[in-house]
């Protein structure tokens, strides 16, 4: 089993961070721990919320950690509270994985063209250096407009997109994914850039005319799940639009839903069986092909493909 650490805040009602990190790498077969960077009462896109601050108490939990010698395969940071735990990611990535290990950055700053509350240009920058270790950064637009200096526009289009996220890439992330990406309306997906490859990927699906929040922190989990499981960044970011959309259908089904939050529990079943499905196309592909071509077996489509395209 792959131990990988996440941090991020913990936000005591309204799903999002922690509390769906955990329970989707859970079920996506990793050992996760996880590092609480705060405890809210609630998260902040209610109208009040109480926010305790656990920077102080992050050195002694890694001091003991080190005592112990734990290392982990990846670190996946999420909404982070202050510059100071930027710098703790940092020291997560150096003392306690091996070089091969995964750094996973969402930067869980800002959307619909604004920081969130709370979060300065000062924050942002330190940030920005994060997201330059990282292996996978999946930022949405606003993020990625903030750490490229571009002016925002939600209607840019696929050239604007691509031209950001290269630009992300030339500051040292490996991997980009640019998160809320459409080719137009009625659709939703991610836009990807691999800067080893030099190779840009889209993958779009139904959107669904309604928003919810905490589909940012599903869509990262699903994505890194994916990725820890073996599976190419295409498949991973198929995995996980594809289990956003079901969780988000899976919400409007109830007409009790709450707009704090989707419905990612009754969609939990989807996910296991695309991952199996995944998993068991790669193993009979080494089957026939012999272990040298088991790589490239997670690059075949997966089903339900709505709009693909590697360009
Ligand atoms: O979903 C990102 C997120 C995580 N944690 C807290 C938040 C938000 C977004 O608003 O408020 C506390």
């Amino acid at each position: 089993m792959k131990r990988i650490v996440t941090i991020q805040d913990i936000s005591c009602v309204g799903k999002c961070s922690l509390t769906t990190a955990l329970p989707i790498l859970s079920a996506m077969g990793m050992e996760t721990a996880v590092l609480p960077t705060a405890v809210l009462s609630n998260h902040t896109a209610f109208s009040s919320f109480t926010f305790h601050d656990l920077t102080d108490e992050i050195p002694k939990i890694l001091e003991v950690w080190k005592q112990q010698k734990f290392q982990f395969e990846a670190v996946y940071s999420g909404y982070l509270g202050s510059i100071r735990q930027i710098e703790l990611v940092r020291k997560l990535q150096k003392e306690f994985t091996e070089p091969s290990a995964l750094l996973f950055v969402d930067p869980a700053m800002a959307d619909g063209g604004s920081l969130y509350k709370g979060f300065t240009g000062q924050f942002a920058a330190a940030m920005q250096k994060l997201c330059s270790h990282a292996d996978v950064i999946a930022p949405n637009l606003t993020e990625a407009c903030i750490m490229t200096g571009t002016p925002y526009r939600e209607d840019g289009d696929e050239l604007y997109c691509r031209d950001i996220v290269k630009r992300l890439a030339d500051q040292g992330a490996k991997n980009v994914i640019l998160t809320g990406f459409s080719y137009g309306r009625g659709e939703i997906g991610a836009l990807t850039y691999d800067r080893d490859k030099d190779e840009f990927r889209a993958y779009v699906n139904e959107k669904l005319p309604v928003v919810f929040h905490g589909t940012g922190d599903i869509f990262a989990s699903v994505t890194l799940g994916g990725l820890m499981n073996g599976f190419s960044l295409g498949n991973a970011v198929r995995l996980a639009v594809d289990y956003t959309l079901a969780c988000v259908r899976a919400t409007m089904a109830d007409e009790h839903h709450n707009w704090y939050g989707v419905n990612f529990e009754e969609a939990l079943p989807y996910l296991i069986d695309r991952l199996r499905s995944l998993k068991g196309k790669a193993e009979n592909v080494q089957k026939r092909e012999g272990s040298q071509n088991k790589r490239d077996a997670d690059s075949r489509p997966a089903e339900n493909s709505v709009h693909t395209h590697v360009v």
